[in-house]
């Protein structure tokens, strides 16, 4: 069941700009974030898969929308509050914890989800999945002393 309620957009205009774009276009634009990777004795600007999160403000309870990088395996997702390694957890993390049903927008298709704060051996190998998609998590981790929580987002299976 779609969340409903009022889309309250981020303050941060390139977050409302990169939602904007994703969404009219049906994730065909906007739907990456060019970055810099060096594996080895390669460097050069990827241009690396975006999701958009939907979650319900736990204050407004409006409809907030957040670009985030694209972490999937078979079918489920992980989302890192990375917060480019800032001392406090993003907003939208605090949202998710609040009421766990969120949408996922990855590319033209958009599911419900359920999401769930993801620990120990089960973070550690969602951790490495996405370090392998957006390597600068790695780097975010090792610049705070804060732990930089995954949560895995698993499809809502429509009982009927
Ligand atoms: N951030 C990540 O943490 N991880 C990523 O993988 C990631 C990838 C990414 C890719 C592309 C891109 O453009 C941005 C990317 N970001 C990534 C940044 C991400 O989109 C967010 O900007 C960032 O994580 C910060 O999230 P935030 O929720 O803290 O955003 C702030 C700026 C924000 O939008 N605040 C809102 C505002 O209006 O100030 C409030 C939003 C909100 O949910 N409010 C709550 C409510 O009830 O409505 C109340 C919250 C409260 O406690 O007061």
């Amino acid at each position: 069941m779609p969340l409903t309620g009022e889309y309250e957009p981020s303050k941060a205009q390139f977050v409302r700009d990169q939602v904007e774009l994703y969404e009219s276009s049906d994730g065909m634009q906007g739907a990456t974030l060019g970055v810099l990777v060096t594996r080895e004795d390669d460097e050069r600007v990827r241009d690396l898969p975006v999701v958009i999160l939907t979650t319900l403000g736990v204050r407004s309870g409006k409809i907030r929308k957040t670009p985030l990088m694209r972490v999937e395996h078979e079918g489920s997702y992980a989302v890192v509050a990375s917060m480019a390694g800032a001392p406090e957890h993003p907003v939208w993390y605090h949202n998710v914890v609040a009421d766990p049903r969120v949408e996922l927008q990855d590319g033209p298709v958009r599911r419900d989800m359920l999401a769930r704060v993801v620990t120990e051996d089960e973070k550690a190998v969602w951790w490495a999945r996405a370090v392998e998609a957006f390597p600068d998590y790695a780097e975010y981790q090792r610049k705070t002393d804060r732990e930089i929580p995954v949560l895995v987002l698993k499809p809502v299976v429509q009982e009927y």
